[in-house]
């Protein structure tokens, strides 16, 4: 251990800023960049990378599972149904079954940890601390082709900073209650077209059918998926029973391979 003594501390420096900018050079242009490393981000994530497509995530935090963890006003755990079930299956979450039919209970802390592993050991960067705060646009055909992105911290310290470009085939909303890509899409880019609703207040059953039904593509290049669609289509909110979530992230993910992939 001590072969390093003298040196150690500059050594440390040195791999963790090159590996980091190989990585970053690398994400200059990807395929796919989500938005949010909530439910949605992570298993959109997961399933766009078994397809082989650069995939990265982008998490303004420092964590991974959005309001995953927070459970239900705290109480750790989280319901899901029948069908988002069978995908959490494939990430090795276990589900348990309630004596309510078709309903599940499942541990808030390892639903973030298993969707997390899954989408990275599909193949999916994800970098935290990092914020989307703008798209990149070009006109005819009027398209989205990527990010802006900046370090949370710098926008937290209220420094004027530029940021750098990510640019990707699609681009995901994921960022849940507040729909922030398409919400800066709508105001800087008018043409678009893009009109938030805002999301309705709770009614969980229609909440979970129509969040699905809402996910897709926006306009050519954005997408959107989670509980951003019920900010863009104002639908209702649903509460801690994340069903919704998961099979919308899935649905985004195949609209998107068939807009890639063909
Ligand atoms: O909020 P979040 O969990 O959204 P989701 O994946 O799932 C919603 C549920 O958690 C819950 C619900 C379901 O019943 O109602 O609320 O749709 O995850 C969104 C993630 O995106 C990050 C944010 O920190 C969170 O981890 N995020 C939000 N805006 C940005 C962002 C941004 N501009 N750049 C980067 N990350």
């Amino acid at each position: 251990m001590e072969i390093y003594e003298d040196e150690l501390e500059s050594r440390i420096t040195k791999l963790i800023i090159e590996y980091t900018l190989k990585d970053w050079i690398d994400l200059a242009s990807v395929d796919v960049v989500v938005v949010g490393a909530g439910p949605a981000g992570l298993t959109a994530a997961r399933y766009l990378s078994k397809e082989g497509l650069k995939t990265v995530v982008f998490e303004r935090r420092l964590s991974f599972g959005g309001g995953i963890g927070g459970g239900g006003m705290l109480f750790h755990r989280i319901v899901v149904e029948e069908e988002a079930k069978r995908i959490l299956d494939d990430f090795g979450v276990k589900c348990r079954l309630t004596d309510y039919e078709g309903l599940y209970v499942v541990d808030a802390a390892e639903l973030m940890a298993k969707l997390a592993s899954g989408a990275i050991d599909a193949g999916a960067k994800i970098v935290h601390g990092v914020t989307v705060d703008d798209v990149i646009f070009r006109p005819e055909p009027l398209r989205i082709q990527g990010v802006a992105v900046q370090w949370t911290a710098v926008m937290m310290s209220g420094l004027h900073v530029d940021p750098l470009f990510v640019m990707s085939k699609a681009v995901v909303d994921a960022t849940g209650h507040d729909a922030e890509v398409l919400s800066v899409a709508s105001r800087k880019i008018p043409e678009l077209e893009i009109q938030l609703i805002g999301e309705k207040s709770a009614y969980s059953s229609l909440g979970e059918k129509l969040v699905i039904e809402g996910t897709g593509r926006v306009v050519s290049g954005l997408y959107v998926a989670g509980m951003a669609v019920a900010a863009l289509k104002g639908t209702p909110r649903m509460g801690p029973i994340f069903g919704g979530m998961i099979i919308s992230s899935r649905k985004v993910a195949k609209i998107i391979i068939e807009d890639l992939k063909g």
